[in-house]
């Protein structure tokens, strides 16, 4: 093995006489070695998936299952007395995302490099990952998230670019990681950094000077959806990224032969959101100063980007006010202005314009006027897109619209999570599912078969048991592994509606106090980190961690009911969680969930959806049938009514409904206040009654008699074992080398 001639050599003994760090050093240079050695994908088109995200999570075994290496290499630590699973946990985890956004390019990334296809990723190196999560007195509170060690998975190159701010440049400088796809290609992630960043100038938790550009460039992954401070240093920062880009793409292309005014046959440009739009105004800059006339580099650039849209949540959508710009980066406004005026030439109105008449500019409109592509990331959502949010869009650019329904990379969401589910489903189907995910399929012939839905039974408890004892040695969390797993993990928006559930376990609480006792226990079990900014979602973790103390430390409610508040949430983590989980909470208000992908990890891992008509748990209830999905809550059309005539009364419903009132009182009882704050409990009550703006209570009735259900189906084992055996036969379709193929098929076209 090759592992034993880097160890000699990095520190002059054998695997068995090196700590565990020696040794995930020592695979450290082994995978980048074999990486280095694999061939990229070539061709004379590429794609350029630009991102601010690239939540990749530890990259260690994920690299030794693609590599085709992870058996050999386990077996041998095994034969000296190593633990894999020990090794891995040394690697901190690169957490270069918030959320789903992040995560989506991360399984993108590999599935591009698993077809194939000649592609990179274009990010930026940010020092910190998103914030590490921790409990004080049932609060949040928030750590910087250091992941770049002396060796890492980075390897600096020497491509540097300058990037110019209003007074001044700097040097920005490309750090690459390798991609490598699975029994295939590898590829690069390329990641931009200015090297005078000062580490120094964090204060207390995640506090920093927000004015010294230079050296807080890429300091921090911004871990807000909702927070307005530092907005400036955010314009900054994607400026950075998409200038650095921009230049690396036409360097690349004019190697390959392009004279840049065939570029869009070099290049797609898949942007991420409305994060990287300056790329559009940027490359136009640079194509003119190539020589390029501005109309024809207006067109060429339209002819190169595709844009991706990941919401429709107003308060998500990026509007700048332009003198944030004319700060930052005065170049761009005048190639803005004219792109407005463009615009303004050819439709009338305002709803079409880049600039508005508050002077601020609308990311996502120079997108979808200069884009040739705008797909959503769900049916559901791409149709919102088209009858509401885009409608005026749609109606004068029809063909550009799209939908290409998310997916994740089963690679690291069953082959690397769940290796007992994998080696159990590969006895049964052979391991075709690996390269085509639609064979799974073939797993239904077992519906009837109760050996097979037996072991299956037998594969979750393992699973559970795996995860009792994670969470007890990580987070000293004591979990009963023989209860009903019942998982919502996510980041914490009102959206999302921990709320809801937080709301159903008091009232579960309430009837065990009343004498009312579940048959099989339940645990539920909760994940997620609120941006520090967002008041209403600290306040809802604040109530989920006191229902923890007060519930837990209950001897008449405990054997019956337990609340889990993971700590620092995040994709090593979700790697345990998910496996182990019994009912998938996606219960976002119906319309507002884009697609969601941890329902998509959980439905592979033979979890049930318990969920609205919402982002994908739509296509995953037309795939599962009625029989193996639990669907309650309001439709999409219902709450985009509700919204359009303001026609919600929170308090109505709170007067009028018995189990509301009883729940939505209880979060300022006795027993809550002595151990929570008064003020986020009784902020949170006030918000409940005077708006829930996510319209939790038409919902809650229906939730309960769902819920109540899937517990009551969840004690007829063989019948709860059919109905995890078809959403695993279903979820093939979920796979991210689907919907990689489509963006290909559809948008980029690359090999025609
Ligand atoms: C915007 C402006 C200023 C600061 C931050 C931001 C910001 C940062 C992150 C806005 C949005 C995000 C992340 C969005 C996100 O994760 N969206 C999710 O994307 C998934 C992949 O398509 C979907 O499955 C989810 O439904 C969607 O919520």
């Amino acid at each position: 093995m090759n592992l034993q001639s880097i160890l000699n050599e990095k520190y002059g003994r054998s695997v068995k006489d090196c700590t565990n760090e020696e040794i995930y050093y020592g695979l450290l240079d082994m995978v980048k070695a074999a990486a280095r050695e694999k061939t990229a994908p070539g061709g004379k088109k590429k794609i350029y998936y630009i991102s601010a995200e690239f939540l990749i999570g530890k990259l260690l075994s994920n690299n030794l299952i693609n590599l085709g290496l992870y058996d050999e290499v386990k077996t041998f630590l095994a034969e000296n007395g190593k633990d894999i699973c020990e090794i891995e946990e040394v690697e901190p985890e690169p957490s270069l995302g918030n959320g789903g956004l992040g995560r989506l390019a991360a399984c993108f990334l590999d599935s591009i490099a698993t077809l194939g296809l000649n592609g990179a990723g274009i990010g930026l190196n940010y020092h910190y990952g998103l914030f590490r999560q921790k409990f004080e007195k049932n609060l949040q509170t928030e750590e910087p998230n250091p992941w770049i060690e002396e060796n890492s998975w980075l390897t600096k190159t020497d491509k540097t670019y300058d990037v110019k701010f209003r007074g001044y440049t700097v040097k920005s400088r490309l750090y690459d990681i390798d991609v490598t796809g699975y029994d295939s290609y590898t590829n690069k992630l390329h990641l931009f950094d200015i090297e005078t960043v000062d580490e120094s100038i964090v204060e207390k938790g995640i506090d920093f000077d927000k004015s010294d550009i230079e050296k807080n460039l890429t300091l921090f992954l911004y871990p807000d959806d909702s927070d307005e401070a530092g907005r400036l240093l955010r314009v900054y920062q994607q400026y950075f990224m998409v200038s650095s880009g921009a230049q690396l793409i036409l360097d690349e292309c004019i190697a390959k032969g392009s004279n840049l005014h065939d570029l869009p046959d070099y290049a797609s440009i898949q942007i991420n959101d409305t994060h990287p739009t300056m790329v559009i105004p940027e490359l136009i800059r640079l194509l003119c100063e190539r020589g390029i006339e501005l109309d024809e580099a207006i067109d060429i650039v339209s002819r190169t980007c595709a844009y991706t849209n990941h919401t429709i949540l107003a308060e998500a959508l990026e509007k700048w006010p332009i003198s944030y710009l004319q700060k930052a980066v005065p170049q761009l406004v005048p190639i803005i202005e004219i792109l407005d005026d463009k615009v303004r030439r050819k439709f009338e109105g305002e709803k079409l314009a880049i600039i508005d008449r508050d002077d601020r500019v609308h990311m996502a409109h120079i997108c979808i006027h200069y884009s040739y592509s705008v797909n959503g990331v769900a049916s559901l959502h791409t149709d919102i897109l088209k009858e509401t949010e885009l409608a005026d869009f749609y109606k004068v650019y029809p063909d550009k619209f799209n939908n290409k329904t998310n997916g994740i990379t089963f690679r690291r969401w069953l082959l690397h999570c769940n290796p007992e589910l994998t080696d159990f489903i590969t006895s049964l189907i052979g391991d075709g599912f690996k390269k085509d995910a639609m064979e799974l399929e073939k797993l239904s012939a077992f519906a009837d078969d109760e050996k097979v839905l037996g072991r299956l039974l037998e594969i979750k408890a393992d699973c559970k048991k795996d995860l009792c004892s994670y969470l007890k040695k990580t987070q000293n969390l004591e979990i009963n592994p023989d209860s009903v797993f019942d998982i919502q993990i996510k980041r914490l928006h009102e959206y999302k509606r921990q709320q809801l559930n937080a709301l159903y376990i008091i009232h579960k609480y309430l009837e065990i106090k009343a004498g009312k006792k579940p048959s099989t226990p339940i645990t539920a079990i909760f994940g997620a980190k609120a941006a520090p900014a967002y008041v209403i979602a600290q306040d809802i973790i604040h109530l989920i961690l006191c229902l923890q103390e007060v519930i837990n430390n209950d001897p008449e409610v405990s054997p019956y009911l337990n609340v889990i508040m993971v700590e620092n949430y995040n994709v090593t983590n979700a790697e345990h969680l998910i496996p182990a989980c019994d009912i998938s909470e996606q219960i976002s208000l119906a319309s507002k969930e884009a697609s969601g992908t941890g329902n998509m990890k959980f439905m592979l891992n033979g979890a049930v959806t318990l969920g609205t008509e919402d982002g994908a748990n739509v296509e995953i209830h037309e795939l599962v049938g009625d029989e193996n999905i639990y669907i309650f809550g309001d439709s999409s059309e219902t709450v985009v009514k509700r919204y359009a005539d303001a026609s919600y009364d929170a308090s109505s419903y709170y007067e009028n409904n018995e189990d509301i009132k009883a729940a939505v009182d209880f979060i300022t009882s006795e027993e809550i206040l002595a151990v929570g704050s008064k003020e986020h409990l009784e902020r949170l009550k006030k918000e409940l009654i005077g708006k829930d703006w996510f319209m939790t209570f038409p919902d809650f009735e229906d939730y309960i008699e769902k819920k109540e259900l899937a517990f009551r189906d969840y004690e007829n084992r063989m019948e709860w074992a059919k109905k995890m055996l078809i959403n695993i036969s279903k979820a093939g379709y979920f796979s991210s080398d689907r919907t990689i193929a489509e963006y290909n098929r559809d948008i980029w076209h690359l090999g025609e």
